[in-house]
C-alpha cells in the first residue's frame, strides 16, 4: 500500500462517522479547463449581480493555493431531496431545512477532527459554496458524478438533490474513479427552464435564472420575467424536476436537511405583519435569510400576476406601505399588464 492508499480507508471510516453520506477525493491538481470555462461565462457577464464570482481566478485554477500544504482534496455529497411543498407558492427543496451551509460545514468538521483525533498531525480546510473553489469540477475529480446540462453535478445514482463540500487536506489520497456517465442526447432541462437561462447546455445565464432572481438579486426583478416566475418564492428546482436522473429512489436526506416543520412556505400576509426578530427567530437557521423577508416579499410581489386568487387588497397595502422594495415591484409589474 502506498501512503495515499493507506489513508483512504480512515477517510472513508471518518466520513461515516461524521454522517457524510457521500465521499471521493480529488487530486489537487490545476481545474485547467473549468477555469477557462469560468472565464468566459464571467466575461459574458453571466454571473449577473455577484460581482464576488470574478474574483481569485488563480484560486479556482489551483484550490491548492487556498490551503498551504494541500496534498488531497475531500468531496462530500449531502443529499437533501424531499418533496416540494404543497400550494402555488414554492421553496426549492434545498432550502426547507437547515442552511445547508452550517450542516455541510458542521459535518465536514467533523470529519476533519476525526482524522485529527486518529493522527494530530492531520491539518485541513473546510469550503461550503462561499469560497472562491469551483465544488463541481471538484465533485467530478473526486468520481461523484458528472455535470449535466442544467449545470448541476448529477451523481449517476442518486441524482442532483444533493448539496456540496470540500474538504483540503495535507495528506495524500488516491483520487475516486470517475462516474463515467452523462446526459447522452437528453434536453429536458433546456425545455423545461421557464426562462430559457440555460442559453447553451451547460451553460447558465444568471441574469436569467429565477435561482438568482429570487435568491441573489436585490433590486426589483425585471419586468422580462413578468408572469414567468413558476411559482418560486425562493429558488427554482424546474430544471432538476425534470432531469431522468432525479427520477429513480434517492439516499434518504440527511435529517437536519429535511424539510422542518417550521420553516414551510411562510404565508405572505403573516411576513408582512412580521417583526425582523420575529422573522430571525423562525427562519435564521435557514438558508431563506438569504434573501431576508424584504427578499421573499419582493418575490411574492412578482408573483402577484401569477397566483390562482388575488391577494388580499388589505394585505397588499400594508406590504407596499411598509416595504418600498414590494411597492416598486408591484409598480413595476403592475405597469406593464
Ligand atoms: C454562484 C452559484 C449559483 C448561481 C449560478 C449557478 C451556476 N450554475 O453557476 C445561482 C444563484 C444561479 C445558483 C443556482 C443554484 N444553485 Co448554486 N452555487 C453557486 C456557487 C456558489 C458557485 C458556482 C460557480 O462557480 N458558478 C460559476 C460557473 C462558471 O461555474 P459552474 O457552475 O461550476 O459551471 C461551469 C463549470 O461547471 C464548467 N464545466 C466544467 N466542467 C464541465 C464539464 C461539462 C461536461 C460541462 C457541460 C460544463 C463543465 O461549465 C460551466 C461554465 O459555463 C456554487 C458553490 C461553489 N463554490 O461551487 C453553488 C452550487 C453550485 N449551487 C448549488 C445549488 C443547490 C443551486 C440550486 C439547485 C439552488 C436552487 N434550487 O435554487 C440552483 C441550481 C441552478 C442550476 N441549474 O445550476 C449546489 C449544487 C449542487 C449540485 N448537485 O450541483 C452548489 C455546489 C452549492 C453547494 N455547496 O452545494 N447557484
Ligand atoms: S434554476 Fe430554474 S430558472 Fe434557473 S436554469 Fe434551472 S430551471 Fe432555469
Ligand atoms: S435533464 Fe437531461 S440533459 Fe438535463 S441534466 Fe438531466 S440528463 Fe442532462
Amino acid at each position: 500500500m502506498t501512503g495515499a492508499d493507506a489513508h483512504w480507508p480512515r477517510v472513508r471510516a471518518a466520513a461515516a462517522a461524521a454522517g457524510v453520506p457521500l465521499v471521493g477525493a480529488a487530486a489537487p491538481a490545476a481545474l485547467d479547463e473549468p477555469h477557462r470555462r469560468w472565464r468566459e461565462w464571467v466575461a459574458a457577464g453571466c454571473h449577473a449581480g455577484m460581482g464576488w464570482l470574478t474574483a481569485d481566478g488563480d484560486v479556482r485554477r489551483e484550490p491548492t493555493r487556498w490551503f498551504d500544504g494541500c496534498r488531497s482534496i475531500v468531496v462530500g455529497g449531502f443529499p437533501y431531496a424531499g418533496e416540494p411543498p404543497p400550494g402555488p407558492l414554492r421553496i426549492a427543496r434545498f432550502a426547507r431545512g437547515e442552511d445547508y451551509h452550517r450542516v455541510v460545514r458542521r459535518r465536514l468538521q467533523t470529519l476533519l477532527s476525526e482524522l485529527q483525533r486518529e493522527d494530530p498531525a492531520v491539518r485541513g480546510r473546510v469550503a461550503v459554496d462561499t469560497a472562491p473553489l469551483m465544488e463541481k469540477p471538484l465533485a467530478v475529480r473526486a468520481g461523484l458524478g458528472f455535470i449535466g446540462r442544467n449545470t448541476c453535478l448529477i451523481h449517476p445514482g442518486h441524482g442532483s438533490y444533493l448539496c456540496l463540500g470540500v474538504l483540503l487536506l495535507n495528506i495524500p489520497l488516491p483520487p475516486s474513479p470517475p462516474a463515467n456517465a452523462g446526459c447522452g442526447d437528453c434536453r429536458r432541462c433546456l425545455e423545461a427552464c421557464p426562462t430559457g437561462a440555460l442559453s447553451e447546455p451547460g451553460v447558465l445565464d444568471a441574469r436569467r435564472c429565477l435561482s438568482y432572481l429570487t435568491i441573489e438579486h436585490r433590486e426589483t426583478i425585471p419586468v422580462d420575467f413578468r408572469g414567468r416566475l413558476a411559482g418560486n418564492l425562493f429558488g427554482c428546482d424546474r430544471c432538476q424536476e425534470a432531469c431522468p436522473f432525479n427520477r429513480g429512489p434517492s439516499l434518504p436526506p440527511v435529517p437536519e436537511l429535511a424539510a422542518a416543520e417550521d420553516s414551510t412556505v411562510p404565508a405572505p400576509a403573516e411576513l408582512t405583519r412580521m417583526s425582523g426578530r420575529e422573522f430571525q427567530r423562525r427562519f435564521g437557521r435557514t438558508a431563506l435569510v438569504r434573501a431576508g423577508r424584504r427578499g421573499l416579499l419582493r418575490n411574492w410581489a412578482a408573483l402577484v400576476p401569477e397566483l390562482p386568487t388575488p391577494p388580499d387588497p388589505e394585505i397588499l397595502a400594508i406590504a407596499r406601505q411598509r416595504h418600498p422594495l414590494v411597492n416598486r415591484q408591484l409598480t413595476a409589474f403592475h405597469e406593464t399588464r
